[in-house]
């Protein structure tokens, strides 16, 4: 029997039919076989269900978070203290909506419509990164979100650049690129205030007090000593502990540079493991957060709904041209 059905399983997925109906060990074996050699998997090679299923979960909780991550910053527009740092907030919260774009693209690649993911974060079913649901009432989180949560978004993103989907380690490049940008723009917001008069410095401290460790909590409960089935399928090169640690080694120094004093007591340089020793995460409050939606988790998706309903003429509108162009080079491939 010969096929002529030459769709993806992306495809067949989309369209709602049955895929591969055996994993059997062997199928699972070189698979592993490929990860294991540094193959770069693509839409059309074969992959395992549970693979698909967790690099849809992944990227798209990315793209929620990045489209979610821009309400707080959103708030900040119409009150950032100068035209020039308006014009950079502007810029770092359009780069935000273009990751998203990339990465609920990378998505589909593996047969999940954008429409059912986007449904999926309004409906609440679908989770997005925990710091978003902090409050941000002060300027100087502004330049606090860009250090510490976009230099979190950093350390944890640069690892994926690696990732074994081709798709999602492309769109990473990009991504990593302008999140280093925005950690930057971060930290020189923290240092002019740092660096201004005492009640500056005070909302630059009373700021990181505040998101110190919810930025800590970005990288995912702790799972040291464990290589979970993410790390052997190279979705993730590096355990959520190890990522957060490079963060602390990275971030502490620079927190001294600015004379601001890390949130924590237990803070304290380890000669022996060349890093620093932290106090106990509250993992209470994380997973409060993940169940609850935290103190501005109704009001984001409230938020996010509202900005979907007011953008519905734009698709429409969009639709329609794509459809007309459509038609147009049908008609001309036809002649
Ligand atoms: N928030 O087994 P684990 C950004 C979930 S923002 C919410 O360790 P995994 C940006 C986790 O999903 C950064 N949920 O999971 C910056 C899992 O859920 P399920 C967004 C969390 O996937 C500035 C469960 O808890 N970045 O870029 O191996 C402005 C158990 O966790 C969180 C990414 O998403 C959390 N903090 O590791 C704008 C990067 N932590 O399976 C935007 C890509 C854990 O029960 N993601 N969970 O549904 C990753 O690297 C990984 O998914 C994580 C978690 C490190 C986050």
């Amino acid at each position: 029997m010969y096929s002529t059905d030459l769709r993806t399983d992306a495809e067949k997925k989309s369209a709602g039919e049955a895929l591969r109906s055996v994993e059997d060990a062997a199928f699972l074996a070189a698979f592993q076989k490929r990860i294991d050699d540094g193959a770069i998997i693509e839409p059309k090679d074969d992959m395992p269900e549970k693979y698909r299923k967790t690099l849809t979960r992944q990227i798209s909780q990315h793209a929620h978070s990045e489209i979610i991550g821009m309400l707080p910053e959103g708030n900040w527009v119409t009150r950032a203290p100068s035209l020039k740092r308006k014009m950079i907030l502007l810029a770092k919260i359009q780069d935000e909506a273009g990751h998203g774009l990339y990465l609920y693209s990378a998505a589909e690649t593996l047969g999940t419509k954008r429409d059912d993911m986007v449904a999926d974060l309004l409906s609440g079913k679908a989770k997005y990164s925990t710091i978003f649901t902090y409050p941000t009432p002060s300027w100087a989180d502004m330049g606090t979100v860009g250090w510490l949560v976009d230099g979190a978004a950093i350390t944890n993103q640069i690892p994926l650049c690696r990732c074994s989907y081709g798709p999602y380690a492309r769109a990473m490049v990009r991504v990593c690129k302008e999140e280093s940008f925005h950690q930057r723009q971060g930290y020189e917001v923290v240092t002019v205030l740092a660096r201004g008069t005492a009640e500056q410095k005070k909302m630059a401290q009373e700021s990181l007090d505040r998101i110190w460790w919810p930025s800590l909590m970005m990288f995912g409960p702790s799972d040291a000593g464990q290589v979970s089935q993410n790390m052997k399928w190279k979705i993730k090169r590096h355990s959520n502990d190890e990522l957060r640690q490079r963060f602390i080694d990275a971030t502490v120094p620079q927190a001294e540079i600015l004379g601001l004093k890390i949130p924590d007591p237990d803070l304290k340089w380890n000669e022996e493991r060349g890093s620093y020793d932290i106090g106990e995460i509250n993992w209470d409050e994380f997973w409060g957060v993940i169940k609850g939606g935290g103190t501005c988790g109704k009001m984001r998706i409230r938020d996010r709904k509202t900005a979907h309903k007011d953008g519905e003429w734009v698709r429409a509108a969009a639709a329609a041209y794509a459809e007309k162009q459509e038609r147009k080079h049908s008609a001309i491939a036809a002649e």
